[in-house]
């Protein structure tokens, strides 16, 4: 591969998803120029240059290959797809999930509504940033309602008259609640992802490959623990039985302790205190439960 092939990422400048795709980069290895204000910066360990852009672009970007990748939330893109006249937009793919990012699209109305399912929308006014998501599950659904289309701020459309129910993002629900609206319909679920377009070389197909391997790697041991206890020999196969998410694990010997092992495991789940007190019932002591900063197959 020549040294000079790059591969182009679109990431968010600055909001919600801005600082948690720059430590996943960073935990994957690639580190870059902390400026907020360019536009543009180039890795310095990685084949890799950056975009700043508003996350609404991002989709744009990869379309027109000006970036061949992006980091965007699913509700983003989703939209994006529905709503532009760009058809370029429809060749865009996701191709990683990255457990940042939750959210949800949900209807919601104020708490009188009567609200009976989809069809309770019929003939009303609904206000949304989302309006390409939000036809699509009224058409589903055969409910024909009004939308009205509002950049921000979509949750006093209720408060002012302009509507009778809102189409919005939701985490953890404040919002909501303190502009007297209640959650009626999720319709779309989102979590950020990795998208890229159709425009790579094979080169850059292997530079995208590359960074895919470490992404994964590092989400994989967010999800994982490193589990380290003692344990009597008798009941090492009883023990062993209860670690969570785990193939092998490394059993070794104890010094002057002809009785007992030590267990080394990796569990690919989260270990609760329930799992540790169910160890600790089956004779295991000197428990340990330890972060994983990377993992590679
Ligand atoms: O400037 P730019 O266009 O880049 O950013 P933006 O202002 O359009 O987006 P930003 O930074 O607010 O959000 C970026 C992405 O974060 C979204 O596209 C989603 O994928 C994701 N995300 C996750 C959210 C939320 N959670 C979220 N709660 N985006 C917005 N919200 C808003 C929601 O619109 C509502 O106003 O937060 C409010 C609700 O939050 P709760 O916690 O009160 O329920
Ligand atoms: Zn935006």
């Amino acid at each position: 591969m020549s040294d000079d092939v790059r591969l182009k990422l679109a990431v968010q400048k600055s909001g919600r998803l801005a600082d948690d795709s720059r430590d996943l980069l960073e935990r994957c290895g690639i580190r870059f120029t902390k400026s907020k204000d360019q536009l543009f910066c180039t890795a310095q360990d990685f084949p890799l240059d950056l975009f700043f852009v508003r996350d609404d672009d991002i989709p744009a970007f990869v379309a027109s290959n000006v970036c061949q990748i992006g980091i965007v939330g699913q509700n983003v893109l989703g939209e994006e797809k529905l709503s532009s006249r760009n058809q370029k937009l429809k060749s865009v793919e996701e191709v990683l999930p990255l457990n940042f990012g939750k959210c949800r699209l949900s209807i919601a109305a104020p708490y009188d509504f009567a609200y009976d399912g989809p069809k309770s929308l019929q003939g009303k006014v609904i206000a949304t940033s989302y309006a390409g998501l939000l036809s699509e599950f009224l058409q589903k659904n055969s409910v024909e309602a009004e939308i009205v289309e509002m950049q921000g701020a979509v949750e006093i459309a209720p408060r002012v008259g302009m509507a009778d129910a809102i189409c919005d993002l939701v985490s953890t629900g404040a919002t909501l609640a303190v502009n007297g609206l209640q959650e009626r319909e999720v319709i779309f679920k989102s979590q950020s992802v990795l998208i890229k377009g159709q425009g790579l070389s094979t080169d850059q197909g292997r530079i995208l490959d590359r960074l895919m391997l470490r992404i994964q790697g590092v989400l994989e041991a967010q999800s994982s623990k490193y589990i380290m206890f003692h344990a009597p020999l008798a009941s090492l196969e009883d023990i062993c039985s209860v670690i969570p998410g785990s193939d092998a694990p490394t059993v070794l010997e104890l010094q002057g302790r002809p009785d007992k092992v030590a267990v080394h495991a990796v569990c690919n789940e989260a270990v609760f205190w329930e799992t540790m007190e169910e160890l600790r019932a089956r004779g295991a002591s000197d428990m340990l439960v330890v972060p994983i900063e990377k993992m590679l197959a």
